[in-house]
């Protein structure tokens, strides 16, 4: 039974590298960006995560941003992201590469955290260039700055570097872990999505724990079906 196999590799690992997707937050009541419940009137990540969007209507962008920013305040942290806490308080080396932006992982206590994606939570301003954390319910759209520049989200889009420092990071980690673990992400949007062909390549096993299978799955060392809320849990029992 491959739970039994993968209890026995995480139990025995030094280090581990954990890369997770929306999916790990679909039970805590947060949208996917893909699949059944994924989508937002009629667009797709693909047409408004991008700062050509954002150029032509940040007020759309927005209030995209806004909704989802209002509908992620009321969520709370499920079972899978505690399981990673309590992993990563048990392994000697655990690293949590992050392509949500919901600060969940953050909220369940998890400590060694590369939010590759960047976060919902804070804004940056494109005049200016001020990072700030930005939990304030918006009452205008698009917000401004205290210098009046336009503020946007400070995640990453389509088209744009992933923050240099974290990707190093999160490549080192891969590179060296014993074992990882990739939950909840179709596995499509890179360069995340190329980080577990790197650990197979290196012989290190990839667990890959989604409710569907995604285009890593025939590769994956073990792909464990169902919802990370049920199986993090059952790993770490
Ligand atoms: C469950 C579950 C449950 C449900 N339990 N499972 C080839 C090489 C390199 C780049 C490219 C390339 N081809 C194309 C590109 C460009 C592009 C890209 O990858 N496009 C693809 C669509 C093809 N990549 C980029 O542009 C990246 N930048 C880049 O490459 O820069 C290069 C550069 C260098 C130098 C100068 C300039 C540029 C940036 C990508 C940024 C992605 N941004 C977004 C938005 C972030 C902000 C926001 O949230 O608004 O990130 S898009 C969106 O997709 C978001 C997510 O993090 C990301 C991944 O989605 P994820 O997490 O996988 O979610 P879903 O919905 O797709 O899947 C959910 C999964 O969960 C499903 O599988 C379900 O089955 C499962 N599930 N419930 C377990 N309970
Ligand atoms: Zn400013």
């Amino acid at each position: 039974m491959s739970l039994e196999a993968v209890r026995a590799i995480l139990a025995s690992a030094r280090s581990i590298a954990v890369l997770t997707g929306a999916g790990i937050s679909a039970e805590s009541g947060v949208p996917t960006f893909r699949g059944p419940g994924g989508l937002w009137r009629d667009y797709r990540p693909e047409d408004l995560a991008t700062p050509e969007a954002f150029a032509r209507d940040p007020r759309l962008v927005w209030e995209w941003y806004d909704w989802r920013r209002r509908k992620i305040a009321e969520a709370t942290p499920n079972l899978g992201h505690y399981a990673l806490v309590t992993l990563e308080k048990r392994a000697p080396d655990l690293t949590l590469i992050t392509q949500n932006v919901d600060g969940l992982h953050p909220l369940a206590g998890s400590r060694n955290l590369l939010e590759i994606h960047g976060s919902l939570w804070r804004t940056r301003c494109l005049s200016c260039h001020e990072v700030r954390d930005n939990r304030e319910l918006l009452t205008r759209l698009p917000p401004r700055c205290a210098c009046e520049g336009l503020l946007r989200p400070d995640v990453v889009w389509f088209g744009e570097p992933l923050p240099y420092e974290l990707l190093k990071r999160s490549i080192r980690a891969v590179e060296g872990c014993n074992v990882m673990l990739v939950i909840g992400t179709s596995s499509l949007v890179q360069p995340a999505a190329s980080m577990a062909g790197e650990a197979l390549s290196r012989g290190t096993p990839v667990v890959e724990i989604n409710l569907d299978p995604t285009p890593l799955s025939e590769r994956a060392t073990h792909f464990l079906q169902g919802k990370a809320g049920d199986i993090l849990p059952r790993l770490i029992a």
